[in-house]
């Protein structure tokens, strides 16, 4: 992409409403514009790094043997009638009336409807287990929208949901799901630590929240420092191996990790020694859960047994965060000249500053770093602005892209370029050659998101 095409409405000043660092940066960097409380337009930017997002949760799903499928925003009141839902949920639900006077919603979550996908076509244990997730935009009317995307009112989350025949099998799917989760924070250069929590309005006594720490994060989390070790790393996993993802999850959960809503201070004494203790604050970018035959039962959601008994499906529901990640990210890493993008997640994977514009050896040799780079498969964003160097440079430290290939014409005529790493500041001298060959080598060690 060239800059100069592009649309990407930088704002020079820091905009008052934001309170903390994300909010700010993603508004600066021109990614979102708020269109009312919690409700915002994805500008270009913002939109291509929610798809990187997006993309790298579908990847980790479908490898997990879940199936992706899209439920509609707007649902009928009385599938949340039958759950009982429909007046529990208060008024954090967006009630709508159509035309024929019928009652509406807007989905704030799926149990309800996902049951009743299931219960219309499903009913041998023979199509069990089975697990199916969309990623779609929800509504919740949160009394108090802040911070961004981090608290939206319209906000996008993947959630899926698993059909079991029995409790043992649903326990499989959840640790299928933390062990996706894992793997998928940490693609997206997070480290998210699964905290035993509280069930809330979705319900369920086995639940575990992943969380980011951060200062600005708004959920409190007591843990022993030691799980701060844990990565997951690019350890192979079979998920049909029932004991291979029980052992993942006994080595992430069985350290003290909780949320307040289920801290124990005399555990949390008793279990982690004094100096590994730590009290701190998190951003909440998932949660997975196991419910049992609650919906199921009120639904009537049952199959068929071998021996012909008809039972209740087991089920459990799973989501991510997608909008938060982009916020819980930036909090995770940026400096004070903006943002510095995980390679995983980055909305171009290199940019080009061209010093002086206009000029016939900077122009030819900003355009052929163009072509050798996107001929790579990658995707450079150019700026090829008449704008002053200094603006360049501060544009391109705002949005973060992680790296940099500066052109001038006093390094061409000794034949090279500069290679910038945003996140050291680090700058090395080659080729225009060998700075695609190292760039091009840096992201073949990364599974990136697919972006637009
Ligand atoms: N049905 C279950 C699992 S699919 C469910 O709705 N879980 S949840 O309520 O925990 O939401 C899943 C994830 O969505 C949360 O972990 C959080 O990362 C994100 N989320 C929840 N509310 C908001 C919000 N108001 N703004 C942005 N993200 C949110």
């Amino acid at each position: 992409m060239r800059l100069s095409r592009y649309f990407l409405p930088v704002l020079k000043e820091n905009p008052s409403e934001a309170q903390i660092v994300s909010h700010r940066l993603m508004l600066r960097a021109g990614m979102i514009k708020q269109s009312s409380a919690g409700i915002y337009s994805w500008l270009p930017l913002g939109f291509k790094v929610l798809k990187k997002i997006e993309s790298i949760v579908h990847d980790e799903q479908i490898r997990a043997g879940h199936v992706p499928m899209l439920m509609p925003t707007l649902q009928p009141a009385d599938l949340w009638r039958e759950s009982g839902r429909y007046d529990d949920y208060g008024q954090e639900m967006l009630r709508i009336k159509d035309r024929h006077d019928r009652d509406m919603l807007f989905g704030p979550t799926n149990e309800e409807m996902i049951t009743d996908i299931f219960r219309a076509h499903v009913s041998s244990y023979k199509d069990l287990p089975l697990t199916l997730y969309h990623v779609q935009w929800k509504f919740r009317d949160e009394i108090r929208p802040r911070f961004g995307v981090m608290r939206g009112r319209e906000f996008y989350m993947k959630d899926g949901y698993n059909f079991d025949l029995s409790k043992e099998d649903a326990l499989h799917a959840y640790n299928r799901h933390l062990v996706s989760y894992l793997r998928t924070y940490e693609r997206m250069g997070l480290q998210a630590i699964p905290m035993r929590a509280d069930g809330g309005p979705i319900g369920g006594d086995y639940t575990h929240e992943f969380l980011v720490l951060a200062e600005t994060g708004e959920s409190e989390v007591f843990y022993d420092s030691a799980v701060t070790d844990l990565t997951f790393g690019d350890r192979d996993i079979d998920y049909d191996n029932v004991e291979q993802c029980q052992g993942v999850l006994e080595e992430f959960t069985s350290k003290y990790a909780r949320t307040d809503e289920t801290h124990d201070e005399v555990v949390f004494q008793e279990q982690v020694p004094e100096e590994r203790r730590r009290f701190a604050r998190g951003i909440e970018v998932g949660q997975i859960f196991y419910f049992g035959t609650k919906y199921s039962d009120a639904l009537g959601a049952t199959v068929q047994t071998a021996d012909g008994q008809n039972v209740p499906v087991h089920m459990g529901s799973h989501g991510i965060g997608v909008s938060r990640l982009l916020g819980a990210i930036i909090e995770a890493s940026h400096d004070d000249k903006g943002i510095i993008w995980p390679e995983g997640v980055t909305p171009f994977h290199c940019g080009i500053v061209n010093l002086k514009q206009g000029d016939d050896e900077a122009d030819a040799a900003c355009n052929q770093l163009y072509a050798a780079l996107t001929a790579a498969g990658l995707d450079p964003l150019y700026d090829d602005r008449n704008e002053r160097a200094g603006g360049k440079f501060a544009t391109m430290d705002l949005i973060g892209l992680p790296w940099r290939i500066t052109v001038g014409p006093r390094g061409l005529k000794n034949g090279v370029v500069e290679l910038t790493s945003r996140r050291t500041g680090e700058s090395e001298e080659l080729s225009p050659e060998e700075a695609v060959k190292k760039v091009v080598a840096i992201y073949a060690q990364h599974q990136t998101g697919r972006g637009f």
